[in-house]
């Protein structure tokens, strides 16, 4: 490794603190917004991958986040796709001006994460050269401990072409917990043009093993009184929900000592929530008169009764039904205080 390359992955380590929010399990069902849901069902999720820990790796913001040391030898830019499913733009590394033995590259710092994780790098390219075995073209893993790797490596001929983007993917789980630099370059045997489109760049840290654990509740806010669930698995079976009712939910994934919260979607069970019975108050007793609060909703009736020993069959019917309003009615009964009376709603 030059000196320049120590200096700069000095620095970038540090910038790459700004990056590598990890991403929680993500919902697979009920999907985030779901109607209808039955109120006897099974939860699932998928483990949270982390994928943002390159800066621009498909080149959408120009060439931010990607070093290119040039010396004038080469140029960089974010060029337009042709295919508009491929994103807008893609990166593309050239010779100014061909020349035999010439290196060129360009490479972004990364601090991988510690816990116990698989580490994928994944990223697409063409190639193009001017003459037959024009070059190399590499991608190289750097880092203190593991040292380099060489994770991809051809010839650049003049039978390549744009046409076709080549996918690749390279294991990087030895890296783990390191800050590494990833490096695409290319060195030239001939002095003829050679080109390098690289677009998609991603690291993909996939969780070792991890604990879930499951939150649910009919609020937003889920602590670990609204813990259902925690163990390996990606579902769980819950039941006897209320029916008609927003839900919320949540899963946090535990690697190593790390917890990586989930965002909080929610779902709206099946059905109409049950009606509420009424619970009655006393407002005012005025000698033989008295005044019953009764809660009520709107398009129900509420039809007050009596009764003087509360047996099964000796409940009387007290006035005529009163409409529900969706707010509290007072209705007037008589009484004789020194006999004493129950009463009660009837709400249909
Ligand atoms: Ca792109």
């Amino acid at each position: 490794m030059s000196p320049n390359r120590i200096l700069l992955l000095l620095l970038f380590s540090f910038l790459a603190g700004i990056r590598g929010v990890a991403l929680g399990p993500a919902p697979l069902w009920p999907a985030e917004g779901s109607e209808a849901v039955p109120t006897e069902l099974e939860l699932s999720w998928e483990v949270g991958v982390q994928e943002d820990l390159m800066i621009n790796g498909g080149f959408e913001s120009g060439v931010t986040g990607w070093i290119h040391i040039t010396s004038g030898l080469s140029v960089l830019e974010a060029i337009q796709t042709a295919d508009a499913a491929e994103g807008a733009r893609l990166g593309r590394l050239m010779m100014r001006t061909p020349r035999t033995f010439a290196d060129i590259f360009i490479f972004q710092s990364v601090t991988l994460p510690s816990y116990p994780a698989t580490i994928a790098l994944r990223w697409k390219d063409a190639t193009m050269g001017g003459g037959s075995l024009q070059g190399t073209y590499r991608v190289l893993a750097t880092a203190t401990g593991p040292g380099v790797t060489v994770l991809y490596s051809s010839t650049v001929g003049i039978n390549d072409s744009f046409e076709t983007w080549n996918p690749h993917e390279a294991d990087l789980t030895a890296y783990r917990g390191r800050p590494t630099i990833i490096e695409f370059g290319m060195t030239n045997r001939i002095a003829e043009p050679m080109q390098l489109r690289l677009d998609d760049v991603r690291l993909e840290v996939t969780p070792t093993a991890p604990l879930f654990e499951v939150f649910l509740g009919t609020s937003a806010t889920l602590g670990s009184a609204q813990r259902i669930y925690r163990g390996s698995s990606s579902s769980t079976p819950v039941a006897g929900l209320a029916p008609g009712t927003r839900h919320f939910w949540r899963v946090d994934q535990l690697v190593g000592t790390k917890r990586i919260a989930g965002s909080v979607a929610s779902f709206v069970t099946d059905g109409e929530i049950p009606p509420q019975a009424p619970v009655l108050s006393v407002q005012s007793v005025e000698g033989e008169l008295i005044r019953i609060a009764i809660p009520t909703e709107a398009g129900r009736t509420y039809q007050l009764e009596r009764s003087t020993d509360l047996s099964p069959n000796g409940w009387l019917a007290e006035g005529d039904p009163n409409s529900g309003t969706g707010d509290v009615i007072v209705v007037e009964a008589a009484m004789t205080p020194t006999e004493g009376c129950f009463f009660r709603v009837i709400a249909e």
